[in-house]
C-alpha cells in the first residue's frame, strides 16, 4: 500500500489543551504520526512518499474561503496581538452559541477564533496552518492514486480533520481531510463515494460537510454522543437532509463496547455502504478504539484491528485511509499499521 507522509506534521505542536478548567497536555502530539510511519517502514507495508503540493481549490471545495483565509493568517494575527504571544498557543474563550450571529465577522481576533471553532482543546499554534496545509496534499495525492487505479492508499497526516466542518475547527481538526479527499474523488469520476468513521469520536465535521448531499454517503460508529466528546451530533436517528435524507448512518455505541459487538456495527456500516454502490471508499482512520486509549473508552485489542482491515477490504472498493485519531502513543503505529495489514492481505 502506497503511504502519502505529511513531512510537516511536527510544525503543529500543541503544548496545552483546556480539560476540566486546567491546561493539560495535548494528547494529539507529533510522535503519534512518527510512530505509525516507523512501523510502516519496519513492517515493510509499502513505499513511503511525499506528495505534490495540491491546488487551494481542494480546499475550498470543502472549507468555506473565510475560514481557510482565517486559518492562513491566524498566526500572524495572534503574534502582532503581543510579542509575547509567540510563547502561548491559541486558544479560543467565546463562542457564538444559539441566538447569537455568525454570519458577521467581528473584528478581534479572539472573537474570530470562537466563531471558527468549537471547543478549548485545539491549540493553534505557530505550524499549524502549514501543518494542515500539507495534510490537505496527502488527501488529495491519495484520491489521485485510487483515481489512477490504485486498489488502496493511506494519508498519513496530523493534525487529524474528521471534526472540522465547512467553517469551524475543534477536536484537534482543522482541515477535513477525508472529506477532501471524498470530494476529489468525485470531481475525478466516483459517481458515488462512501466515507466510513471509525474513529471513536463521532466525525460531526464530515456528517455537516455531505449532510445534505445524495452523492457521498457517510456512516460512522462511534461513542454515543450522549455520553461521549463531540457530545451534540453523532445520534442514531440523524440521517441526512433534503436530497441526503438517507445518506448518513450513525452508529453510536456505548462506552465499553468490545470488539465483537464493535464489529458487528462495523458490518452494518460496510453492508450499507455496498447498498449505497459506492465507486470508492475514504476509511477516516482512528485507532483510539484501542482499550488502552487514554481518552476513549471502547475494547479493541492489538490484533483486532487486523480484522478490522480485512473486513473493510471485503467490500471490494478502492479505498483510501486517511489517520484521525488514537492517542495511546506507544501502541499507536502497530494498531493503525495492523488495520493496513489486514487490508493488504485480504485485498492480495
Ligand atoms: N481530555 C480525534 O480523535 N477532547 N479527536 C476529549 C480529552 C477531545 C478527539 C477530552 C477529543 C478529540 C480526532
Ligand atoms: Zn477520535
Amino acid at each position: 500500500m502506497l503511504t502519502f507522509l505529511n513531512d510537516r506534521h511536527a510544525l503543529h505542536h500543541g503544548r496545552q489543551e483546556m480539560f476540566r478548567g486546567e491546561l493539560v497536555p495535548c494528547f494529539e502530539v507529533p510522535d503519534r504520526v512518527d510512530f505509525v510511519h516507523r512501523e510502516l517502514v519496519a513492517r515493510g507495508i509499502g513505499p513511503v512518499v511525499t506528495p505534490a503540493v495540491c491546488d487551494d481549490a481542494w480546499i475550498t471545495a470543502i472549507h468555506q474561503p473565510r475560514y481557510v483565509a482565517f486559518l492562513a493568517g491566524a498566526w500572524a494575527e495572534w503574534i502582532a496581538l503581543d510579542p509575547a504571544n509567540a510563547a502561548r498557543d491559541a486558544l479560543p474563550s467565546y463562542w457564538p452559541i444559539r441566538g447569537f450571529r455568525s454570519d458577521v465577522e467581528p473584528q478581534p481576533f479572539i472573537a474570530r477564533l470562537g466563531l471558527y471553532s468549537f471547543d478549548a482543546g485545539s491549540p493553534l499554534t505557530a505550524g499549524t496552518w502549514t501543518a494542515a496545509r500539507h495534510g490537505a496534499d496527502c488527501a488529495v495525492a491519495g484520491a489521485n492514486a485510487l483515481l489512477a487505479g490504485e486498489r488502496s492508499a493511506f494519508a498519513l497526516t496530523r493534525p487529524p480533520g474528521h471534526h472540522a466542518g465547512p467553517d469551524f475547527f475543534g477536536g484537534y481538526c482543522f482541515l477535513n481531510n477525508a472529506a477532501i479527499a471524498a470530494q476529489r474523488l468525485r470531481a475525478g469520476g466516483a459517481a458515488r463515494v462512501a466515507v466510513l468513521d471509525v474513529d471513536y469520536h463521532h466525525g460531526n465535521g464530515t456528517q455537516a460537510i455531505f449532510y445534505d448531499r445524495a452523492d457521498v454517503f457517510f456512516a460512522s460508529l462511534h461513542g454515543d454522543p450522549r455520553t461521549e466528546y463531540p457530545y451534540y451530533l453523532g445520534h442514531a436517528d440523524e440521517r441526512g437532509a433534503g436530497a441526503g435524507l438517507g445518506f448518513n448512518l450513525n452508529l453510536p455505541l456505548p462506552r465499553g463496547t468490545p470488539f465483537a459487538r464493535w464489529r458487528e456495527a462495523l458490518g452494518e456500516a460496510l453492508r450499507a455502504i455496498a447498498a449505497f454502490g459506492a465507486d470508492a471508499l475514504v476509511v477516516s482512520l482512528g485507532v483510539d478504539t484501542f482499550e488502552g486509549d487514554p481518552i476513549s473508552g471502547f475494547l479493541l485489542q492489538g490484533d483486532d484491528f487486523l480484522r478490522v482491515g480485512a473486513d473493510i477490504a471485503d467490500s471490494g472498493l478502492p479505498t483510501l485511509f486517511v489517520f484521525e485519531g488514537g492517542y495511546a502513543v506507544a501502541e499507536v503505529g502497530r494498531n493503525a499499521v495492523n488495520v493496513l495489514e489486514g487490508f493488504s492481505q485480504r485485498a492480495a
